[in-house]
């Protein structure tokens, strides 16, 4: 038995988390906690699971070359000298004859690692190809990278803050954020069921009892999907009403509080947003909101961490904005144990060294969720290039990009599609050439977290399996047939690389960090805008007023939205009544594990309905149901949930589409109902409070 420390590098707010490797003979028997991470840095499931994933009998383990129809899945297989010198030949004619920016970069965060990090891998090796066409924001806040700028300015990116601050809180606030399972910090689950246990409130704002609500929360506030907004504002007009707010503090750190208090009482002829209006809209009763505010007023410091779903809905810009005045509007903002109430993971994480990815200028933005448009409508369609090939590493963008029907057509249009992938996803199976990418423990590297502020580091566990190689390798033998090797590299292997980033890394010991897999940076307590807080006139932000900016005159002028924040009904259908949220699986990484056995056994996907709603559609326990809206349709089980407020059903993203022989879906693939029109006006995508109607297959 032999045991090295390790990470996983997923896409999550765990992606670092201290895990060990167990070895027997060679081979990864087991993956636990690392001790090392003591009390509070823990792993999860996903991590714990990373053998059945490097083992998994349907891995990749050679290149495959598309024989069949692009999506047929008919591929055979062929050696790396074949499928490199085909991926070459390939962009290297697309780039001669229509330029760089004819090739998509479709790259997602499947690892995301210092080192082999597939997002600034592919951004390294297609600037260096010439500049390839790069989308702008992201599926995971979008909207809130959006509208934090005007709000925060640069400052935006240092206003999240170290859980072990949550032990200060005397309320916490998981507003939309279901941390014990769609995990947003490695350390924050601890955190929370300590805060529990020593008798903080905590509050749950969610349309559904997640394990969060079953497990922690004091109070439940359950909301119907895309009204925070509402609820929002209701909340301060009880502040406001009954004299709660903390006017010098308001008056020391924003502009524009005045002006959101006359839209909030109604003082320019507009209704007033009472508990009673926002009731009518969000469902949760205007007594409970009173009662909410008056304990949130109460309750110092509180903390309110606003997940990423309640920016991935109609309006998501709103909600975020509105976090942050609430945090202002009682003080809470920048002291110990309260929050910005803006993203939680904006805390840089400790210095080392990270792989330079040379920037390509003057490239119209691309919204990610516009992707498939691009390729499909290119430049006639004021997209930034006329896409002929798309690369793609580290993602499943067609399984996870809102309307898959779209996306499918994008991935058909192309002259070339190639991705390095560890399974035959829905993208791999509409790519010409796949290649096998190594697994997280078949690779060094240093783990950078989301939140928290500390480094993991992990030697290779294993060699790769089969002829599966590391996606930088991968691009060095790429970039050595279209001639940038040695830029590429810059002469380093993937060890040297790992070395350099620690040589210009703030780690005393690199040999007590290789060996126990932790670094913790000595201020494990930090509070994102705390300077600003305490003196805001000797550290003032970086918006034209220096404060926080609750009304923005360049925000109105710049997308035509008005400068406060303020609630945007979203449109209704009655063809589609029902409201749809599509939440992370506590069992999966996005799409990741769809094919495994023990994850499809563990995970049953179905369709959670209320109740109610199931029966008066005549739908039973486990009866297959057909979810459908303008856009597409899907078919799954339902599951009779109690949980759930009424008219709100609720499908796991994540799942692999499976195209029956009437071409729809019969896997229950979220995407098969999302668009790709997106938030205005951040354009980021919209996953939650989408309109469906359900009915018996
Ligand atoms: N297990 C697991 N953890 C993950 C990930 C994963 O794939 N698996 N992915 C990671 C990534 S990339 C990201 S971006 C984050 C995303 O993290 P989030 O966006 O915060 O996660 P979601 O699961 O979409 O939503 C969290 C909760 O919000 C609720 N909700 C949905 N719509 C609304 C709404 O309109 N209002 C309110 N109040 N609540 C709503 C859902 O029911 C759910 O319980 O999670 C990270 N953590
Ligand atoms: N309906 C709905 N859709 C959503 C969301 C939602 O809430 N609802 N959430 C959105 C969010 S927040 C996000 S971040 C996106 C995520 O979208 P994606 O990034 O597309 O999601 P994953 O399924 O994690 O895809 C990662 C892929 O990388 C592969 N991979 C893992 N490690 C490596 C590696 O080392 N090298 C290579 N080459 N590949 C590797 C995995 O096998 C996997 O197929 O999904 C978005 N889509
Ligand atoms: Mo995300």
């Amino acid at each position: 038995m032999q045991s090295v420390p390790v990470f996983c590098g997923k896409d999550c707010g765990g992606n670092a988390c201290p895990l060990i490797a167990t070895l027997e003979n060679g081979r990864v028997r087991r993956v636990s906690n690392n001790p090392v991470g003591g009390k509070y840095l823990k792993g999860c499931r996903r991590g714990f699971d990373m053998p059945l994933e490097l083992y998994a009998p349907d891995r990749l383990l050679k290149p495959l070359l598309r024989i069949g129809e692009r999506g047929s899945g008919e591929f055979r297989e062929a050696s790396w000298e074949e499928a490199l010198g085909l991926t070459a030949d390939k962009l290297g004619e697309i780039r001669a004859r229509f330029g760089a920016p004819a090739v998509l970069n479709l790259a997602s965060a499947g690892s995301t690692s210092a080192l082999h990090g597939t997002g600034p891998l592919l951004r390294r090796f297609l600037n260096l190809f010439g500049g390839a066409t790069m989308w702008t924001g992201s599926y995971s806040t979008g909207a809130a990278q959006f509208v934090l700028p005007y709000l925060l300015g640069d400052q935006w990116t240092a206003a999240g803050f170290d859980a072990a601050t949550m032990q200060y809180s005397g309320m916490i606030i998981l507003w939309g954020a279901n941390v014990l399972e769609a995990r947003l910090g490695t350390e924050i689950n601890q955190r929370l069921v300590e805060a529990k246990q020593r008798g903080a409130q905590i509050v749950v704002i969610d349309p559904r009892r997640s394990q969060t609500a079953k497990q922690t929360a004091t109070w439940w506030l359950p909301c119907r999907p895309g009204t925070d907004a509402a609820l929002m504002l209701a909340v301060l007009h009880v502040l406001l009403t009954e004299d709660q707010v903390d006017r010098p503090f308001i008056a020391a750190h924003s502009v524009g509080f005045d002006q959101l208090e006359r839209y909030v009482l109604g003082l320019d002829g507009d209704e007033a947003r009472t508990p009673r209006w926002a009731e009518e809209l969000c469902g949760v009763q205007s007594e409970e909101i009173i009662r909410f505010s008056r304990a949130y007023a109460a309750a110092k410091p509180a903390m309110l961490l606003p997940g990423y779903s309640i920016q991935r809905v109609f309006a998501g810009e709103e909600s975020y904005r509105l976090a942050v005045t609430l945090q202002i509007a009682t003080g809470n903002l920048g002291q110990r144990g309260g929050s910005t109430g803006s993203l939680n993971d904006s805390l840089p994480a400790p210095r080392v060294g990270t792989l330079p990815a040379p920037r390509i200028s003057n490239q119209p933005p691309l919204p990610v969720v516009r992707w498939p448009d691009a390729v499909l409508e290119g430049r006639a369609g004021g997209y930034p290039a006329d896409i002929h090939a798309i690369y793609s590493v580290g993602g499943n963008y067609l399984n996870q990009g809102g309307d898959i029907a779209k996306n499918i057509a994008a991935f058909k249009k192309v002259d070339f599609a190639v991705c390095h992938e560890l399974f035959l996803t829905p993208t791999a199976r509409y790519c010409d050439v796949v290649l096998p990418a190594a697994h997280a423990l078949e690779k060094e590297d240093i783990g950078l977290p989301w939140t928290g502020n500390f480094l993991t580091y992990k030697p290779q566990a294993v060699p790769p399996q089969g002829e599966a190689r590391c996606d930088y390798d991968i691009f060095c033998d790429l970039a050595e047939r279209l001639g940038f090797e040695p830029e590429f590299s810059e002469g380093r292997s993937a060890a040297a690389w790992v070395q350099h980033f620690l040589e210009r890394s703030e780690v005393p010991d690199h040999d007590a960090f290789r060996r126990t897999g932790v670094y913790l940076a000595p201020d494990q307590e930090r509070v994102g805008l705390a300077d600003f807080a305490v003196d805001p006139a000797r550290h003032p932000l970086s918006t034209p007023s220096g404060r926080v900016e609750i009304a923005c005159e360049r925000y109105q002028r710049e997308t035509g939205f008005p400068a406060i924040p303020t609630w945007q009904a979203p449109p209704q259908d009655p063809r589609y009544p029902l409201l749809l949220i599509t939440p992370k699986s506590p069992h999966r990484t996005h799409s990741q594990g769809s094919s495994l056995p023990h994850i499809r056994h563990r995970a049953a996907h179905a369709l959670e309905m209320h109740p109610t709603d199931a029966a008066t559609r005549d739908l039973g326990d486990g009866d297959r149901a057909r979810v459908y809206n303008a856009l597409g349709a899907t078919r799954l089980p339902v599951r009779l949930c109690a949980d759930l407020i009424p008219g709100v059903v609720c499908m796991p993203e994540g799942v692999w589409v499976e195209l029956g022989e009437d071409g729809l879906d019969t896997a229950g693939a979220a995407n098969m109902l999302t668009s790709t029109q997106g938030t205005a006006p951040g354009r980021a995508c919209i996953m939650h409070g989408v309109s469906v109607e359900v009915s018996r297959e």
